[in-house]
């Protein structure tokens, strides 16, 4: 099966499930709510009907001594461990549904651009011919996707067609999908996961130029991690701009995580101090913000080499990640950006933010093509929720859905 109908069959059903649930609640209006109480309220509990009174509780106490080996309660209590992990089935289910929600919208713009350009196309050709190849290239260089991306892709695309005798532009609008992504999604299965240290503070350093999300990233992180359960410590490096220690600062307090930041002193001291904190205090995962000024490159090496020296000699192996931040609405910008970033420090993953802004949506190509560092996170706007994991599935169908 190729890629387009594995997508479509894994993720079209969320969308049939949720014209399903409208009837129903259309139908009943009372009873998802109080399903859904339940799930939450009482995940590690007993799920019971009766409600709770004073006796009862007492009731439940004595049962299980007395009853405890009769078949019954045997057959009680696996019937009760069938619904618990079925309700966190369904809760893992309704959270991958949410993400993908958060996909499919946050790339409505680049569906319109880009995709229903490419829709256009397949009503415009009744058959294959010179002229849909060249609109074709157009459109897909125009996306953001890279040329010598795109210039390979139509070699591919021009053998298939001749091999396969595929005249129906109908019939090519899968195989362009499948083709785009096959070699992505092939090398990039596991490394969009985030490193973290298992044997001590998981220091994670942002980099990346003026505006392009650096802060807002950490925070949307910040928050992502305290939700798992870590003890999160913001480290406001950026001593260089005026004002972004304090907006660091208060974007700990909005997320309620720890904070450590000297506006004024040097970046390396404060990471250092910053650390000394963490371990003191316990911490699990320091996110450090730094200042992206790539027109000295010269210092901008120097200063991020001092700051991995200072994380070297405090943390054992050093800083897990360093996670370049690069906007998608500058294009082949951010693309040249990252180029420089690659020749100055060591970067281990991509966030790409903003792809709500952009309606060209072709951009994780061209960096995947050019820079060949992963996209381990992707900004889809600006609440909290909009900053999701990578995940190439889940791209793919956001894009094409309305192919689909
Ligand atoms: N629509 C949208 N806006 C975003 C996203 N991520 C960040 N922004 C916005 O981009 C602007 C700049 O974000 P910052 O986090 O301040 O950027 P920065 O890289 O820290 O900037 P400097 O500290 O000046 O270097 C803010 O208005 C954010 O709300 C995103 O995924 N989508
Ligand atoms: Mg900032």
């Amino acid at each position: 099966m190729g890629l387009f109908s594995k997508i479509k069959n894994m993720f079209k059903s969320y969308d049939e499930e949720e014209e399903e649930d409208l009837v129903e609640e259309e139908t009943s209006e009372e009873e998802p709510k109080e399903e859904v109480e339940e799930t939450e309220e009482q995940p590690e509990e007993e799920s019971t009907e009766e409600e709770i009174s004073p006796e009862s509780v007492e009731e439940k106490k004595e049962e299980p001594k007395k009853e405890e080996k009769t078949p019954e309660v045997v057959e009680e209590v696996k019937e009760k461990t069938k619904k618990k992990s079925l309700f966190k089935k369904k809760d893992k289910k309704e959270e991958e549904k949410k993400s993908v929600k958060i996909y499919e919208k946050g790339l409505t713009k680049s569906r319109q651009g880009f995709v229903s350009k490419l829709a256009n196309l397949t009503n415009k050709y009744n058959k294959v011919t010179e002229e849909y190849f060249e609109e074709l290239e157009e459109i897909l260089i125009m996306a953001d996707i890279g040329v010598n991306t795109v210039m390979d892709f139509m070699d591919r695309l021009r053998d298939r067609v001749k091999s396969e005798s595929i005249e129906d532009p109908e019939l090519l609008k899968e195989i362009i999908v499948d083709e785009l992504f096959i070699i992505y999604v092939n090398e990039e299965v596991l490394s969009n996961k985030i490193n973290y240290n298992d044997n001590d503070v998981s220091v994670i350093l942002f980099i990346g130029v003026n505006g392009v999300g650096k802060t807002t990233t950490i925070a949307k992180i910040a928050n992502k991690l305290k939700d798992e359960g870590k003890k999160v410590l913001m480290v406001g490096a950026d001593t260089f701009r005026a004002g972004a220690v304090e907006q660091l600062h208060e974007w700990s307090e909005k997320v309620g995580v720890g904070f450590f930041g000297k506006e004024g002193s040097d970046p390396a001291s404060v990471v250092y101090d910053g650390i000394v904190k963490a371990k003191d205090e316990d911490y699990d995962v320091v996110l450090v913000d730094t200042a992206g000024r790539l027109q000295n490159k010269v210092n901008l090496m120097k200063e991020l080499e001092k700051m991995n020296k200072v994380i070297d000699s405090l943390v054992d192996g050093g800083a897990c990640e360093t996670l370049l931040v690069l906007d998608a609405t500058t294009g082949q910008n951010g693309i040249s950006q990252a180029e420089a970033f690659k020749e100055i420090t060591n970067i281990t993953g991509i966030v790409l933010t903003k792809l709500d802004g952009t309606a060209k949506g072709g951009i994780v190509l061209a960096i995947k093509e050019s820079v060949g560092i992963p996209v381990k996170y992707i900004g889809l706007g600006e609440t909290k929720d909009d900053l999701q994991t990578f995940d190439i599935e889940k791209y793919i169908y956001g894009l094409f859905k309305d192919l689909m």
